[in-house]
């Protein structure tokens, strides 16, 4: 009766859709999925793959337990356009999707099927919880109402969010779309361009601030941290830096527990290791590192809690973990952490060249494991990923319906994800404030004109920026040290064609 049942599902996927991800038929399973998404955390700051300041058990466990990918990609070296592309299948420069302000709208069409709506209409539950940074409402946000369209209308049943960045206003905590703890009679209101009354700001009082922070740093002052933006009311409802380890997770077993009996989705968004790094005093001095490596060990010890909690309810083998992140390292981003001064030999890129804003591969190159314990034999992957990709491999995994009209860029290579074969991506775009085209090991990257931002000059960020084209091949040189555009004037047209091409698309 089971197997009638399989073929049965195999049969009318077959017949009811010409999508890309069913060329071949896949036995179709709906394990529950996690994608625990790290923020601004680097190649190299994992224990397993050579970090020397801080120790990552938990995270190496799911390595050596799992894939343990190495040439796996974020779309872009910037949150937004990655999580934009993590969501919808599309590279982000088709939307211009940048780092978004605090108060910008929702940059996710709702019309559009999405990576959470395509596994909700397969029968999943489907939350997110931590950082979201794609935007809430459709105009001015009024935070003292339900908040829409948000993730509800893109296929969240349940979302918990952080809801741009922790260094932007407003400092609360978005549950279902509605600010967590908010007293009617105090109402929030948020301006970026405008100070409001009430919190201090920064600039004007950097004596009393937990960590000094540059200018664009420097306005509201929420619990001693100076943050992006201006913001007033609300006292009741703000969160405490120091805590979010412990309430996101709590909401992530909360969701699990709860939806133990049916297939779940699990978008699990840390607010690690981005600015404003505020460690609980728990995890003080656990690296030798300061605050951006005690922001690691606290991710860690996250992702630890919610494999015990996985694997106490007795779902871990039916439980497939991605854990990667949103784009690459970065150690002064606007607050004074010693994040620089106390680097020691920890190379938060491992050997790649670059950083968060950078189209160098340090840019996009994500520490990446995929953990489904019974379903992976563990070993090391050099295919190449990208996480535009996971809608159409997940959708592939699940049974879920895709169309190209939808997710335009998502390919399915759930085999290379799932380590069962070397073969990923045979060409990629990434982004930054430019883009590069990947095919195999060669890198082209495209001239740009418009110069590395004036708040990024002093941050020792090589953003890549030239007015000429570049090209690396990394099979000898992956640190991208050697420019051989002009050694191979051939291969930078082909590529510049194929970037092109990708770009029409
Ligand atoms: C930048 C912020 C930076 C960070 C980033 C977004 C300034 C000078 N810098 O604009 O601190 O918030 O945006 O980071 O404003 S991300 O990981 O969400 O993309
Ligand atoms: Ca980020």
């Amino acid at each position: 009766m089971k197997t009638y049942k399989v073929y049965l599902v195999l049969l009318i996927l077959a017949f009811s859709c010409t999508s890309k991800q069913h060329k071949k038929e896949v036995p179709v399973s709906k394990p529950n999925i996690i994608i625990i998404y790290a923020d601004d955390l680097g190649f190299g700051d994992i224990g397993i793959n050579g970090a020397k300041g801080v120790k990552t058990p938990n995270i190496d466990f799911l390595a050596e337990n799992g894939i343990n990918h190495l040439d796996a990609h974020c779309s872009a070296a910037t949150c937004t356009p990655s999580r934009y592309s993590l969501l919808t299948g599309s590279y982000a420069f088709r939307n211009k999707a940048e780092v978004l302000p605090g108060d910008a709208p929702l940059i996710i069409n709702p019309n559009k099927e999405t990576l959470p709506s395509m596994l909700q209409k397969g029968g999943y539950k489907t939350a997110v919880i931590g950082k979201w940074h794609l935007g809430l409402g459709s105009g001015k946000v009024d935070w003292n109402k339900e908040i829409t369209p948000g993730p509800k209308e893109i296929g969240f049943d349940y979302s918990f969010l952080i809801p741009a960045t922790g260094d932007r206003v407003p400092c609360v905590f978005v549950e279902n779309q509605q600010v967590l703890g908010l007293n009617p009679d105090n109402p929030i209101e948020v301006n970026y361009l405008e100070k409001l009354d009430g919190y201090p700001i920064g600039l004007e009082n950097p004596d009393d601030l937990k960590q000094k922070a540059d200018p664009q740093h420097s306005q509201t002052v929420i619990n001693g941290i100076s943050r992006i933006g201006y913001m007033s009311g609300g006292e009741e409802a703000l969160w405490k830096d120091e805590n979010f380890p412990f309430v996101l997770t709590d909401k992530a077993k909360h969701f699990i527990t709860e939806n133990k009996e049916n297939p779940f989705f699990l978008y699990f968004a840390f607010h690690d290791i981005h600015v404003p790094r505020a460690p609980n005093k728990r995890f003080a001095g656990k690296s030798s590192m300061g605050p951006r490596g005690d922001a690691i060990a606290q991710m860690d010890w996250c992702v630890g809690e919610l494999m015990n909690h996985l694997k106490e309810s007795k779902l871990l083998e039916n439980t497939l973990v991605i854990f990667t992140s949103d784009n690459g390292p970065i150690l002064d981003d606007g607050y004074k952490d010693k994040a620089v001064e106390l680097l020691g030999s920890h190379k938060p890129a491992g050997i790649y060249k670059g950083a968060k804003y950078s189209i160098y591969e340090a840019g996009t190159r994500m520490p990446t494991i995929v953990f489904w314990p019974g379903n992976i034999k563990p070993g090391q992957s050099s295919a190449m990923l990208n996480q535009v990709d996971l809608f159409a491999s997940l959708a592939s995994l699940t049974g879920g319906k895709l169309s190209e009209e939808f997710a335009p860029d998502s390919e399915n290579h759930l085999d290379a994800w799932l380590g069962k074969s070397n073969i990923g991506r045979e060409i990629m775009i990434e982004e930054a404030f430019t883009l590069a085209l990947r095919k195999g090991n060669w890198k082209y990257i495209e001239p740009q004109e418009r110069p590395t931002p004036d708040w990024l000059v002093n941050k020792e960020v090589e953003t890549g920026l030239m007015t000429t084209p570049q090209l690396f091949n990394l099979d000898d040189d992956p640190e991208e040290t050697k420019n051989i555009a002009s050694e191979f004037p051939e291969k930078v047209e082909e590529m510049r064609n194929a970037l092109n091409e990708i770009k029409r698309k």
